[in-house]
């Protein structure tokens, strides 16, 4: 699927290690040692679309599926680009898994890396099929002020790939090319995007033949730009920051709509980026804030404004692991209870967006910025959002002008009807301090 198609779509990111163990899961203890493998297949995977699809996703970004080097649980250890981890099923249970999502009408994205392969000693080894310890740069530490060592040393001690090479490159476009087609994904997700020279992508990224969201894990705007050209969209580690501030209740809204602001003009398509609120690389949301009214205001502006939501598994059962591997927790323990808060909250947000028509389109309007409130409105109107940041215990009224005169919107995450008046002002009831989700009447 091609970049317009995905901008309608729901994200659920899921670590095929940690949804469910079997067909039949239904639950159970948590897995003793996050560190290592847990037991998630991709048939327990399968086994689950229900649940997610009834979340109202309709897309998963599954981790890299490839054979893994010793310890590999989350994927990122190529040990063999040909090969499917077995730990998690058989090439045919991968296929059954995206065919299933398929007659659900889920996208599935896979998660890929060319930056390294895993943890291994390339002379007794051999990661397949860069068998030879010319196909890496030398070894040493990345400095993160040096750009250079950036691209050209290890993460955490793995063999850094010699991207620069012409016939590597091609290895690679052959193996996305293959391992898209093979399995008929629809998208997919690059690991690692600043640790490659920035000429390596856009060979890359074309030979995948659908959309490409990169992570390029920096917060700088103009740095994040700087591989907008390079692929179909980021994930938006731009917004991360400063939205987190806001309904963390550490930053201003206004810091959030300035940044809003600048990657509309840093970037040639803002709204082919990614929005997430926290994933397996930074710890749970709820960890560092816990209050579900706030964590359901970040998912109200992750899934209604601009951008194509993610949503970090484990999120709908109000998960609060603290860094990797803490924030990587089975899914079972929760019994994939689908009455959760959270759940619950993340299916009213998801079927929002689907009613204003699936926020393709780049219409993401600010309205009101206020010290504890951020609120916009998408498709001429017809979606409104008010988020605030008080959380839990606050019960108020926020005015504002919603741009539409004469308005009418019912609240379709809490309750009540509204109507503004001729100049299009109107005043919204917060609960508890949830969000204000006002679909057109
Ligand atoms: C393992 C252990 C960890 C241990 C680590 C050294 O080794 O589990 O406890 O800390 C995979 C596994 C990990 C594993 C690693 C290494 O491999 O999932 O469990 O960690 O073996 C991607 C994936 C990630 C994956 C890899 C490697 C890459 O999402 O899951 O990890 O394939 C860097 C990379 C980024 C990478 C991330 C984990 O590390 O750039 O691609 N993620 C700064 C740097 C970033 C850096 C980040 C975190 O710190 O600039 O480049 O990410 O280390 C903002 C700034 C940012 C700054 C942040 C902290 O602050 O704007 O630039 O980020 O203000
Ligand atoms: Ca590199």
């Amino acid at each position: 699927a091609d970049t317009a198609a995905w901008k309608s779509r729901n994200i659920y990111f899921a670590l095929t290690d940690r949804i469910a163990r079997s067909s039949n899961d239904t639950g159970g203890d948590a897995c003793g040692n996050l560190g290592n493998y847990c037991g998630g297949t991709f048939k327990g995977l399968e086994s689950k679309l229900d649940y997610i699809a009834g979340m109202g996703f309709d897309a998963i970004w599954i981790t890299p599926v490839v054979t893994n080097s010793d310890g590999g649980y989350h994927g990122y250890w190529a040990q063999d680009l040909y090969g499917i981890n077995s730990n998690y099923g058989t090439a045919d249970d991968l296929k059954s898994l995206v065919s299933a999502a398929h007659d659900k009408g889920i996208y599935v994205m896979v998660d890929v890396v060319a930056n390294h392969m895993g943890m291994a000693n390339i002379a007794d080894n051999k990661p397949e099929p860069l068998n030879q310890q010319s196909s890496y740069h030398p070894a040493c530490d990345i400095d993160y002020n040096n750009q250079t060592s950036v691209e050209d040393c290890q993460i955490a001690g793995l063999p850094d790939v010699n991207t620069e090479s012409p016939e590597i490159q091609s290895l690679y476009q052959d193996w996305i090319k293959y391992l898209v087609n093979e399995y008929s994904f629809d998208g997919v997700r690059i690991d690692t995007v600043k640790h490659v020279n920035k000429d390596f992508w856009p060979g890359f990224s074309s030979a995948a033949g659908v959309y490409t969201i990169g992570e390029v894990f920096d917060g700088g705007v103009d740095y994040l730009a700087g591989y907008a050209d390079l692929m179909s969209g980021l994930l938006n580690y731009a917004i991360y920051y400063p939205m987190n501030r806001f309904y963390q209740q550490t930053g201003s809204s206004q810091d959030m709509v300035d940044m809003h602001n600048q990657i509309s003009s840093a970037f040639p398509d803002p709204s082919a980026l990614g929005t997430f609120l926290d994933n397996h690389d930074n710890a749970r949301w709820l960890n560092t804030k816990n209050d579900l009214a706030l964590l359901k205001n970040a998912l109200a502006y992750v899934i209604l404004s601009r951008g194509i939501p993610i949503v970090y598994y484990g999120t709908e059962q109000a998960y609060v692991g603290g860094a990797d591997p803490a924030n990587r927790e089975d899914l079972w323990r929760s019994g994939f209870n689908t009455d959760s808060e959270m759940y619950q909250a993340i299916s009213k947000l998801s079927a929002a967006r689907k009613s204003a028509g699936g926020l393709a389109a780049d219409d993401h309007a600010h309205l009101y910025v206020v010290d504890t409130a951020y609120a916009w409105s998408r498709a001429d109107g017809d979606l409104v959002v008010l988020t605030t940041n008080s959380g839990s215990g606050f019960n108020g009224e926020h005015c504002f002008n919603s741009q539409v005169p004469n308005g009418k919107w019912n609240d379709s995450f809490g309750s009540g009807s509204y109507t503004a008046d001729g100049s299009g002002n109107v005043c919204v009831t917060v609960s508890n301090g949830e969000p204000v989700v006002l679909l057109a009447a």
